[in-house]
């Protein structure tokens, strides 16, 4: 063990003791203790071959023992206790800002967490607030400061999280009165699932000025580089930001360059060549001098003999091809959308009444909604059980009689596919529901042919009209089920059987890539929110998101029926 391992032995010896309320000079004579050991510029091994270690400023008898028995058996009984007594993931918690000792300890009392995951999940259901000296607001920084954290160690943040921070960014360089126009660009225009910097880009003809107000912005932390076209910053929660600003004449080839991909760009500039430009973020060059400027995107492709291509389409996956055979999609737009099939209320595990997820909708513009709470064995959260379901059944009906006649509330349900293969309810339950829903939440990790199994056994059931989230992933979180797609994706094509493109920015699933491969054979998709408030059905712009690059165009996604057609087409199914 060099002296960096042996101090963070010490270090989270002080931690564990504070975790278990202690708070004396012991847990500050192994902090100190620690540090001491890790600022030594002689190997400690040395030191205590030369049984020097209680000569180490701040190590007394206890942490020279303690280090001896470190470096003799590569283990320490004292710290092995310990972490026997208090969960190690806690450790982890207290990574977390605003969450000290105390309050992990108290997280890991009353509400069994016991890693930062859980805290996650615990704040994303509203439970922090409910203990004693917390609130909804203290709540909402947990997570915030959950999203900081796993980006230090990640270097990446979902898009989720990515959005709004760049929207906030890009509204005050608008504001700005030399700056004519901003936008996103790189992995954040292209609405990949994950950012790892932000893109922003700026057209002024004062770009000093308006860089100086950049990173005098108080969200803005430190400043890692500032050229002539390009400055970077770090915002306060650790976030990247890189700013570009060109003329609005060139802001054309600026905005197509900065947006990407790399290989998109790469394929891009190798047709420019071939056309005898060579490809800029500046401008096209001419082979015999001079060179044209272009203010807007479209007229770089347009140069290159090309359609304008969505930025979520440039990844180098066919789309320069397809454009020039004049084949692009047509892709999917979020006005396109006319319901959400997929939303919970308090009957399980969601947040808000009936009528209340039904008035969000139609503020959404939707023009129909599904309820489908969660079925009796997700105890945790608050399935229905058949006695529930017939209730909930009779409030459908009087809300029903409430709302305006083209407005249509369907009655569903997300039934458990249990670990055994079976299902949650029994057909003749299921075939009173409007639309049924099957997902996975449980027994994800089975062997592939254990859970491929499981959801084919769903998919073959007549009475399941949608399968929600098919790999059951959470981003950086919970690694999808180790599914065979390719009998999935051709089982849905038999049963006709509806994937979801789960819009959850934590979710995303189907991904892009499957979401492509199961529009290409025919397989019908919904763009839903699994909103479990009113809130979340904006979500529908991450699923929308998503689709765009899988290729896909409105006539592939049930969201994009009328309500009657939906209807109709779920009563062909019984
Ligand atoms: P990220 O930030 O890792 O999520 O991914 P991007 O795509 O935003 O990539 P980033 O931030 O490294 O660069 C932003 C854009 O700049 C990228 O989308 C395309 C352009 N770019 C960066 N490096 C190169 C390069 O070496 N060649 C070309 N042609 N373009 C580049
Ligand atoms: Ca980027
Ligand atoms: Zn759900």
């Amino acid at each position: 063990m060099n002296n960096s391992e042996v101090a963070q032995v010490f270090e989270d010896i002080a931690e564990l003791l504070e975790l278990k309320g202690d708070k004396g000079f012991k847990v500050i004579a192994y902090r100190r203790g620690a540090e001491s050991i890790r600022s030594q510029g002689r190997d400690i091994k040395a030191i205590w071959e030369e049984s020097a270690l209680e000569d180490i400023p701040a190590v007394g008898k206890a942490i020279a023992e303690k280090t001896a028995e470190l470096l003799r058996t590569g283990k320490l009984e004292y710290y092995e206790n310990l972490k026997s007594e208090i969960p190690i993931g806690l450790l982890e918690v207290l990574k977390v800002g605003d969450v000290g000792p105390k309050k992990a300890a108290r997280f890991w009392k009353e509400l069994s967490i016991t890693s930062v995951n859980e805290l996650e999940a615990a704040a994303m259901k509203g439970a922090l607030r409910e203990l004693s000296g917390m609130g909804a607001k203290s709540e909402a920084r947990i997570l915030d400061n959950i999203q900081a954290l796993k980006r230090r160690q990640t270097g990446r943040m979902s898009i989720g999280a990515a959005l709004p921070i760049a929207e906030h960014l890009l509204a005050e360089l608008r504001k700005h009165p030399k700056v004519k126009a901003a936008e996103t660009a790189g992995s954040l225009r292209r609405m990949r699932e994950t950012v790892g910097d932000l893109d922003l880009l700026v057209s002024t003809d004062h770009p000093d000025e308006v860089m100086q107000a950049f990173v005098e912005l108080p969200i803005v932390g430190r400043v890692l580089g500032r050229g002539d076209v390009k400055t970077s910053v770090e915002l306060i929660d650790g976030v990247r930001v890189q700013v570009w600003t060109h003329a609005s004449e060139r802001f054309g080839t600026a905005l197509q360059y900065a947006t990407g991909s790399k290989d998109h760009n790469v394929r891009l500039r190798e047709l420019a060549l071939s056309k005898g430009f060579s490809l800029s973020d500046q401008a096209f060059k001419l082979e015999q001098g001079g060179e044209i400027t272009v203010a807007k995107e479209s007229e770089v492709y347009e140069m290159l003999g090309l359609p304008w291509i969505a930025p979520e389409m440039r990844e180098d996956r066919g789309e320069i091809q397809a454009a020039q055979n004049g084949e692009l999609p047509k892709l999917i737009e979020i006005r396109n959308l006319k319901g959400e099939l997929h939303a919970h209320s308090t009957w399980s595990d969601g947040k808000n009444s009936i009528e209340e997820m039904v008035q969000a909708a139609v503020k959404q513009g939707h023009k129909y909604l599904a309820i489908t709470d969660h079925s009796q064995s997700l105890g945790i959260a608050n399935g229905l059980t058949e006695k529930r379901v017939e209730q909930q059944r009779e409030e459908i009906a009087k809300v029903r009689k409430t709302l305006n006649n083209d407005f249509v509330l369907l009655h569903g349900t997300e039934m458990e596919i249990l670990a055994d293969g079976s299902l949650d309810f029994p057909d003749d339950l299921l075939a009173q529901f409007d639309l049924v829903i099957a997902s996975l939440h449980t027994s994800l990790r089975q062997p592939r042919e254990q859970v491929t199994a499981r959801m084919i056994n769903a998919i073959k059931n007549p009475h399941v009209d949608i399968i929600a989230h098919p790999s059951g992933r959470l981003i950086g979180k919970r690694e999808p089920a180790d599914l065979d797609m390719d009998q999935i994706l051709e089982a849905a094509l038999e049963h006709g059987v509806i994937l979801e493109i789960n819009s959850n920015p934590e979710r995303l699933d189907l991904n892009d890539i499957y979401a492509r491969r199961a529009a290409e054979m025919g397989i019908p998709l919904a763009i839903n929110t699994d909103a479990h408030r009113p809130e979340h059905l904006a979500f529908r712009n991450f699923g929308v998101g998503v689709a765009r690059r899988a290729w896909i165009t409105s006539r592939q996604v049930v969201n994009c029926w009328t309500a009657p057609r939906i209807q109709k087409w779920l009563n062909a199914r019984g």
